[in-house]
């Protein structure tokens, strides 16, 4: 019988509350979008600063815009405790943002045994995490694990804004990105609650889970050039019609990841002329693959390509994937998954359920310098990315118990 503390019952509390407030800051007036470097962005950031502030911790936004708060100031190795705060189009309002009030929840339940602590702990709300608005994902976390990529500066937004002036008008100079990387020898570890966005909790009758990866994942844009033609004069066996070029590509992205136990999600497309009597001369698609493991996502995505030449060859069209996000499966350290699956147990939780992350996560960039391990809540249904996405307070009540005690074997190597 799994039960959660008073007081982390209180703070769940005061973490939906957070959530609808946090909901409320959106670029859209009946949804959710709050995407990098958008004004929306710099109102969550001074929302969580406060609350991070209210908590005790310091606070400051690094050069690529995420949000930093942490106990102390002085040289303790950083156990670092985050999730993101941007968003999808008209998203959830818990993808991301449990994770960081989870993180700030932690903070306050420890109280001041958080100063005892021989680590620092710094909360994280980063940014990007979703690539919502440039395509490229985890542009925040990159930037703190140390891996950007100059070429992104020339990333545009679908209004031609390029990531270098989107960053430069939000009051950051991108001269100075490399000030967001972390020197790896500080941190002790990375660790991240998040809802699961999948359904397995939630049928296994269980309100918390150890990730044990997370997804390798791809992203593409793809360029399908065919000819403009008269709807009504042109003969089939003359058109080269980019749209159903780019139908067909989409159907062989699915048939193909369904026959190799893959995931792939053609989630935006983009028709030219776009007028209901020309033959579409120009399309552009994404292309979000998936899969647990880099090798088999790689071998999967030539299967695709293969599949987009064909059609190409047959309706005389011209198809260009470009990659535009890569990120390779991290595996989570055994270490923290310990620490972790403890603190779902001291819950009362007995033999959590361990799952590999459909999803990508800030945790996968933090994974390239130093070790992490994720915690999943009960997400209903797996519905997420969709403004029915769910989490039960008591589930985030027992996610704050469950984390403060993985924090504090984290850090002292037991349990309080
Ligand atoms: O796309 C994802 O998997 C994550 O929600 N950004
Ligand atoms: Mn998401
Ligand atoms: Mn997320």
């Amino acid at each position: 019988m799994t039960r959660a503390s008073r007081a982390a019952v209180d703070l769940a509390t005061v973490v939906a509350a957070r959530c609808d407030e946090l909901a409320a800051i959106s670029a859209m007036p009946d949804g959710i979008r709050r995407v990098h470097l958008s004004p929306e962005h710099a109102a969550a950031n001074a929302l969580a600063a406060r609350w991070m502030a209210e908590a005790g911790l310091r606070t400051w936004v690094d050069a690529a815009g995420n949000l930093h708060g942490r106990t102390g100031d002085d040289d303790r190795p950083v156990l670092v405790v985050g999730s993101h705060l941007d968003t999808v189009v008209d998203a959830g309002r818990y993808d991301g943002t449990v994770g960081v009030l989870t993180g700030i929840a932690v903070v306050e339940l420890l109280g001041d045994r958080v100063h005892d602590l021989p680590v620092a702990i710094e909360v994280v709300a980063f940014t990007d995490e979703e690539g919502t608005r440039f395509g490229k994902a985890l542009l925040g976390s990159s930037a703190m694990a140390g891996v950007w990529d100059d070429a992104w500066w020339d990333l545009e937004d679908e209004d031609g804004t390029t990531l270098r002036d989107a960053a430069t008008a939000f009051g950051l100079d991108p001269a100075r990105i490399h000030e967001a990387a972390v020197d790896p020898s500080t941190l002790v570890g990375y660790l991240e609650a998040h809802i699961e966005q999948g359904p397995y909790l939630d049928r296994a009758g269980q309100a918390l889970g150890v990730v044990t990866s997370i997804a390798s994942a791809r992203r593409f844009s793809v360029d399908v050039v065919g000819e403009a033609r008269h709807a009504g004069g042109t003969p089939y066996e003359s058109r080269h019609d980019a749209l159903l070029g780019a139908a067909e590509g989409a159907l062989a992205v699915e048939r193909t990841c369904i026959r190799e136990q893959h995931v792939g999600t053609v989630g935006t497309m983009h028709v030219e002329p776009g007028a209901v009597n020309v033959v579409p001369g120009h399309a552009r698609f994404s292309v979000d693959l998936r899969g647990e493991f880099d090798e088999g996502r790689d071998r999967v995505w030539e299967t695709i390509e293969d599949a987009f030449a064909e059609i190409a060859d047959r309706r005389g069209l011209r198809i260009t994937a470009t990659e535009v996000h890569r990120a390779p499966a991290v595996v989570c350290a055994p270490r923290l998954m310990d620490a972790v699956r403890a603190g779902i147990v001291a819950t009362g939780q007995q033999q959590p359920l361990e799952l590999f992350s459909r999803a990508g996560h800030d945790a996968m960039s933090l994974g390239l310098v130093t070790d992490v391990a994720m915690l999943f809540l009960r997400n209903p249904d797996g519905i997420s990315h969709h403004p029915d996405e769910a989490v039960s307070v008591d589930d985030v009540a027992l996610g704050i118990d469950a984390m403060t005690t993985a924090v504090t074997i984290v850090a002292t190597g037991a349990a309080p």
